[in-house]
């Protein structure tokens, strides 16, 4: 393998590019017209335009990825993840160009497309799944019928789309009357999204953990998991920070939850990288959930503690290489990681999306931080796609570290002209349950609920423009009184800085950098 596609955009493309580029390998870039100069277009050793900005018409064309694969001479496809990295018709496609495609067999994405026939592959693997229809309910199946086995399962049922993941096409039934509406509604919901009504049912679990399991597979029977990953703390089924190791997972659990996980994906012969999401009951037991067959966005914090390159073993796997890390290494946490998921978006206006032109961004580093990202200062972020602008990611040498870690990288955060998640996470890193380690998946929604309609912003954004202009007062004051108004280095070299404006003891050092910028 010599040269590497990556049918994708934004920080994943960028992170693939990296790992490609660590292996000597060269890539390719693809992108839409929007993209045209995207941080990703630039650093690829090629690139090639594929269509109009609607994903339809350029991240999803299939024909035109192979031919620019083609016309490139790749040896492989690097799908990233969404667009079309679970899309078995892709690999497919790729297989029948003769490219490796990056990721497990198109027969591997089909079996766990469907979340009865992974239900199947669990139970047989022995791993317990919430109490449900071993079989998918049929348009035919009389209401009858199923309201029978609803009331077999125990209410609330959960009503789920066969072809589903996510949250779509999902609905929870409280009593047996209200069972048969359900079902048309979520029917038609799972039709119109997935081309396929088919649904069945579980058993609805009372506020759980969502705790899942990153795998490495080789093509030569070694299956390998990682440390769990915590994903609780999401919104509206939309993941907004994870961290590894969980805080509720025991040295014992872990080893039964990862076992388990690596089961399923030994009994279908499962190959490259995939996570085995499971709940959390109250009570601690586990049940499996459903199996992604892509690398996830919150792969990071599993690298940050195991120290392994997980892209870079994708492309190794699929180039036949056997998996020689030590299952100790991927299973002992080194400290612990968390990741926040910087989105451009307004929290103070419901998470509304806020796309635009980053007129200037610092990014946070210093020990344990790392951010994994796209946009640059003048990035106009698109409408199209997923607003996702950084992941933010800390290690620490304990929980409380990386927290702290978090806390600082946020401070330095600094994105202007568009509105991001960032006060968001500044709120949510000071939040009881959550330095507790006490959440579940309805914590959030719950919590926002709860808080009503203040912002989250500390400082207004409109004050930014007054404190620049303070700042231009100060500097003229400084001028007329003969001092130096601006940072000016003296003939010896040494900086002037004790004279200048940003020693202003009135001024924090959080608001001279918003002056800073705002004068650059
Ligand atoms: C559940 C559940 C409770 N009981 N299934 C939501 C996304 C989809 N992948 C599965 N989901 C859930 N399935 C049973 N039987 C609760 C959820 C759920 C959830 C799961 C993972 C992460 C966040 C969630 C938020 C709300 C509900």
């Amino acid at each position: 393998m010599r040269k590497i596609l990556i049918a994708n955009r934004g920080e994943i493309a960028v992170r693939v590019m990296r790992a490609c580029r660590d292996m000597g390998l060269a890539t390719v870039a693809v992108y839409s017209e929007c993209d045209r100069a995207a941080r990703h277009v630039r650093m690829a050793d090629e690139a090639i335009g594929i269509g109009p900005n609607p994903p339809r018409e350029s991240y999803l064309r299939i024909d035109r990825i192979i031919d620019a694969a083609r016309a490139s001479g790749a040896d492989a496809i690097h799908p990233g993840y969404g667009f079309l990295s679970e899309n078995e018709d892709f690999a497919a496609a790729c297989r029948e160009a003769g490219l490796t495609f990056i990721g497990p067999t198109a027969e591997a994405i089909t079996l766990m497309g469907s979340k009865t026939a992974a239900r199947r592959a669990a139970i047989a693997a022995g791993v317990p799944v919430v109490p449900g229809t071993e079989e998918p309910l049929a348009a035919d199946v009389p209401d009858a019928v199923i309201v029978e086995r609803a009331t077999q399962i125990g209410f609330p049922v959960m009503v789920k789309a066969v072809a589903g993941g996510g949250g779509k096409g999902m609905r929870v039934v409280g009593s047996p009357a209200d069972l048969p509406s359900a079902i048309r509604a979520a029917r038609s919901e799972a039709g119109a999204a997935f081309g396929d009504s088919t649904i069945y049912l579980e058993r609805r679990l009372e506020r759980p953990r969502h705790i899942e399991v990153q795998l490495l597979a080789d093509h030569h029977g070694t299956v390998l998991a990682c440390v769990e990953r915590e994903c609780s703390i999401q919104r509206r089924h939309q993941k907004v920070i994870e961290e590894t190791p969980s805080p509720v997972v025991s040295p014992e659990q872990r080893a039964r939850l990862t076992s388990a996980a690596a089961a399923v994906a030994a009994s279908v012969g499962y190959t490259n990288a995939g996570t085995v999401e499971f709940l959390f009951d109250e009570q601690g037991r586990f049940y499996f959930l459903e199996v992604n067959t892509r690398i996830q966005v919150e792969h990071p914090v599993t690298e940050m503690i195991t120290g392994v390159d997980l892209v870079a073993w994708q492309i190794r796997i699929a180039c036949g290489e056997r998996l020689t890390l030590s299952a100790d290494q991927l299973l002992t946490p080194r400290g612990h990681a968390i990741e926040c998921r910087v989105y451009a978006e307004d929290p103070d206006a419901g998470f509304l999306p806020s796309p635009g032109l980053i007129t200037s961004l610092r990014i946070p580093s210093g020990p344990g931080i790392r951010d994994d990202g796209w946009a640059e200062t003048g990035t106009d972020v698109p409408v199209f796609y997923d607003p996702l602008i950084s992941k933010l990611i800390a290690w620490g040498e304990d929980r409380p570290q990386a927290i702290a870690r978090m806390r600082r990288a946020l401070l330095e955060y600094e994105v202007r002209g568009i509105r991001t998640s960032l006060p968001f996470f500044q709120w949510m890193l000071r939040q009881p349950a959550f330095l507790a380690g006490e959440f579940h998946t309805e914590f959030l929604d719950e919590l926002l609920q709860r808080r009503g309609v203040e912002g989250f912003s500390a400082i207004d954004p409109s004050l930014e423009e007054v404190a620049a202009i303070a700042a231009c007062i100060a500097d003229a004051e400084d001028a007329s009184a003969g001092r130096s108004a601006s940072p000016t280095a003296t003939t010896d070299g040494r900086s002037s800085k004790s004279e200048g404006w940003w020693d202003r003891p009135a001024l924090s050092w959080k608001h001279r950098a918003r002056v800073e910028a705002l004068r650059g």
